[in-house]
């Protein structure tokens, strides 16, 4: 029976969608045990406390999982799947919920006919502590999570997402997947670099200084993805930059805190993979490739 559900990184969106799955008894797989973890939601102000089903990577017996959720950060993601592959289930879905694109251009020629599903999570999710004993894990909101299918079978990948789907408000099966993920992109493109390259919050990027940079990375993309088959609407995307910008103005971006932080940044699969897909399309996107060289530049480890 290929009916379970594992979830591969147990970082904070990890942790959260363990929880939100709870009633499905989620396996949580890493290197060490899983210890017992509190979610704090800020939603409804209370504290919950779950013990997580836990399995060791190196198991043997992952044959019983139906939907591997990876939640590592889109540089993992080849690292963290490939030592699995043999040992789950010929018939076991894959889905990557990373920021940014990328991974899924490799590990779809090696999923040997395995459904490979895409999505995107705007929940916010903040790990407070990880100690030994106990984490703790803050649910700061909602966003809206999109799912859909890349390759494989639509009906059987659907039924395998369906719980997930069911636990998580706010989250929609998406017919055009990639679609959804290069709108994502386009917004994370550009708040992530600006706000870690000028050391600010998301809101500070409303002021006109940095209005020509968001409209010339926003164009650059659009122009990237349009030849790499993907229509997007460039105002309406440039308007929603402005919204999450306004959204979550008292908010650090993720990759200001990875560089406050001296964490790996993202930016290999944000900006990166604009300039990588434009690279291979004969287009240029200089505004990209400043936005990389200028937070590789921080000294954060790339
Ligand atoms: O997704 C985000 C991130 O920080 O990675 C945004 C939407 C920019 C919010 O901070």
């Amino acid at each position: 029976m290929t009916s379970r559900i594992g979830i591969l990184g147990a970082g904070a969106i990890g942790q959260l969608l363990c929880w939100q799955l709870r009633h499905h008894q989620p396996i949580l797989l890493g290197r060490q045990a899983a210890p017992d973890c509190f979610i704090h939601t800020d939603l409804d102000g209370q504290r919950h406390r779950f013990s997580p089903q836990y399995r060791q990577l190196n198991d043997k017996k992952l044959s019983d999982i139906g939907l591997l959720i990876v939640t590592v950060k889109a540089y993992q993601v080849m690292d963290a799947l490939l030592p699995l592959l043999s040992s789950l289930s010929a018939d076991c879905a894959v889905l990557l919920l990373h920021n940014g694109m990328g991974p899924h251009l490799q590990l779809a020629p090696v999923l040997q006919g395995r459904d490979l599903l895409l999505g995107t999570t705007s929940q916010g999710a903040l790990r407070e502590a990880s100690g030994r004993d106990c984490w703790h894990v803050r649910h700061t909101g909602t966003g809206l999570t999109q799912i859909g299918l890349l390759n494989g079978n639509p009906a059987r990948s659907k039924s395998r997402v369906q719980p997930l789907l069911d636990a998580i408000a706010n989250a929609e099966w998406t017919e055009d997947i990639l679609m959804a993920l290069w709108q994502k992109l386009a917004v994370n493109a550009a708040i992530n670099p600006l706000t870690a390259i000028h050391n600010c919050r998301n809101g500070e990027l409303a002021t006109a200084g940095h209005c020509a940079t968001i409209q010339a990375i926003v164009a650059e993309l659009v122009t990237t993805a349009a030849a790499d088959g993907i229509i997007l609407d460039e105002s309406a995307l440039l308007a929603r930059v402005y919204q999450v910008i306004t959204l979550t103005a008292n908010n650090f971006s993720s990759m200001h805190q990875d560089v406050a932080h001296g964490r790996q940044t993202e930016i290999d699969a944000i900006n990166g993979f604009v300039v990588s897909r434009a690279e291979a399309l004969g287009i240029d996107t200089p505004y990209h490739r400043d936005m990389m060289a200028k937070v590789r530049a921080l000294g954060s480890v790339q």
